[in-house]
C-alpha cells in the first residue's frame, strides 16, 4: 500500500534532501523512481540502504505515477510537468516554472493550505527564501494585518546547488593556502562575470532585471504576496549571497495594520505559530543562527523588536534551512497534504 513517487533532479542538493525527507517522514512509498537529466542517469542512489538507479527523465517515466516530486530545473518542469499530469500524477514543482501562473497554486501549508483544492495537476514548491519569510509573517497578517515589509537577505550558496558549496570550499582553502581562486559559478553561472564567495557578500542572487532587482528578489515579492493573497502588499526585497553553506538568514522590516501592538504580543504569538521555533532572549544572547538551524525543518525567529519610529514597525530575524522548509521538506509536507485531504488517489 502507498502511493508511486517519482523524484526528478534526484542526484541534486534539493533531490537528495527530497528522497531523505520522504524517507525520514515515513511517507507511504509503494514505488520510488529517481529520475534526471541524461548527464546524471546512469548514478546509484542508496535509499534505505536499497540501490536505485537513476533513469533519464522522460514523458513515458510517469506512467502510473501517482505523486512526482519536480526540481531539476525550470526547463525540464516546463517540459514533463505536463507530460507527468497527463499521465494521471500530481507534480509539486520546485522551480520558478509554474509559480506565478494565475492556474497553479503556490503553497505553503503553514499559510494557504486551501490553495490546494484549486490545482489543475501541479503545485508549485515557492522559492526557499519566500517560504521562510511567510511562516514567520503569517501569523502576524492573520491577527494584526500586514501592511509593508522590507527584508535583506543572507543566503546560503546551496541554494545555488551542489557545485556552488564545492566552489565555496575550495575557495576557502586556496585562500587558506595563498593559493589563488578562480571563481566559475556565484552569483550566477550563466552571467558573464564571477566573484569570489569565500570571505565574501555578493549583493546578486540570480539575473538582474530592468528594475534594477534581481530575479530572487522579484520572487520573494511576487511570490509573498500570491501566497499571502495580498496582492496590494508593499515588498521590497535585497538579497545577498553570504560564505554560509546551508541556511537562509533574513532581516524582515514588516508594518502592521493594528494598533497598540507590542514586541511582545507579536513574540507572543510566534511562539505558539505552526512551523515556527521562537529563540528571542537577547539578555541570554538567544537568537536564531544558520549553524544552528541546519537539518530542522522549522522556521527560526528571533531579535523580535519595535522600530523607534514607526509604531506599527516591527523588525524580526528569520533563519530556516533553505533545503529543508525552503525546498524538501515544503514539497514533501504538500504531497502530505494531498494525501491527507484526499486530493491524490491510491493505487490498488
Ligand atoms: C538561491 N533562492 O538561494 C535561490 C534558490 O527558485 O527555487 C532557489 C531557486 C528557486 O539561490
Amino acid at each position: 500500500n502507498g502511493f508511486n513517487v517519482a523524484v526528478v533532479g534526484a542526484t541534486g542538493a534539493v533531490g537528495q534532501q527530497m528522497i531523505q525527507t520522504l524517507v525520514k517522514e515515513k511517507f507511504p512509498i509503494k514505488k520510488l523512481t529517481l529520475l534526471s537529466s541524461s548527464r546524471s542517469a546512469g548514478k546509484i542512489v542508496i535509499v534505505n540502504g536499497e540501490e536505485h538507479t537513476v533513469l533519464e527523465a522522460k514523458p513515458e517515466s510517469f506512467e502510473g505515477v501517482d505523486i512526482a516530486l519536480f526540481s531539476a530545473g525550470g526547463n525540464v518542469s516546463k517540459e514533463l510537468a505536463p507530460e507527468a499530469v497527463k499521465r494521471g500524477a500530481i507534480v509539486v514543482d520546485n522551480t520558478s516554472a509554474f509559480r506565478m501562473d494565475p492556474e497553479t497554486p503556490l503553497v505553503v501549508p503553514e499559510v494557504n493550505e486551501g490553495d490546494l483544492h484549486l490545482h489543475n495537476g501541479i503545485i508549485a514548491n515557492p522559492n526557499c527564501s519566500t517560504i521562510q519569510m511567510v511562516v514567520a509573517l503569517e501569523p502576524i497578517r492573520k491577527h494584526f494585518g500586514l501592511k509593508k515589509v522590507i527584508v535583506s537577505t543572507y543566503q546560503a550558496v546551496s541554494g545555488a546547488g551542489a557545485s556552488a558549496i564545492e566552489e565555496l570550499m575550495e575557495q576557502t582553502k586556496s585562500i587558506l593556502n595563498n593559493e589563488a581562486v578562480e571563481p566559475k559559478i556565484l552569483p550566477v553561472k550563466s552571467d558573464n562575470n564571477h566573484y569570489q564567495i569565500a570571505f565574501n557578500a555578493i549583493p546578486q542572487i540570480d539575473k538582474f532585471q530592468e528594475n534594477g532587482y534581481t530575479y530572487e528578489e522579484m520572487k520573494m515579492i511576487n511570490e509573498t504576496k500570491k501566497i499571502m493573497h495580498i496582492p496590494k502588499l508593499q515588498v521590497s526585497a535585497t538579497c545577498v549571497r553570504l560564505p554560509v553553506a546551508v541556511s537562509h538568514s533574513e532581516s524582515v522590516y514588516f508594518e502592521i495594520e493594528a494598533d497598540d501592538v507590542s514586541a511582545n504580543d507579536i513574540k507572543a504569538l510566534l511562539k505558539d505559530a505552526p512551523g515556527v521555533i521562537l529563540q528571542d532572549d537577547p539578555e541570554n544572547q538567544i537568537y536564531p543562527m544558520p549553524a544552528n538551524c541546519v537539518g530542522s525543518n522549522d522556521v527560526f525567529v528571533g531579535r523580535i523588536r519595535n522600530d523607534l519610529d514607526e509604531k506599527r514597525g516591527f523588525h524580526m530575524w528569520v533563519v530556516s534551512d533553505n533545503l529543508l522548509k525552503g525546498a524538501a521538506w515544503n514539497s514533501v509536507q504538500i504531497a502530505e497534504r494531498l494525501v491527507k485531504l484526499g486530493l491524490v488517489g491510491e493505487r490498488e
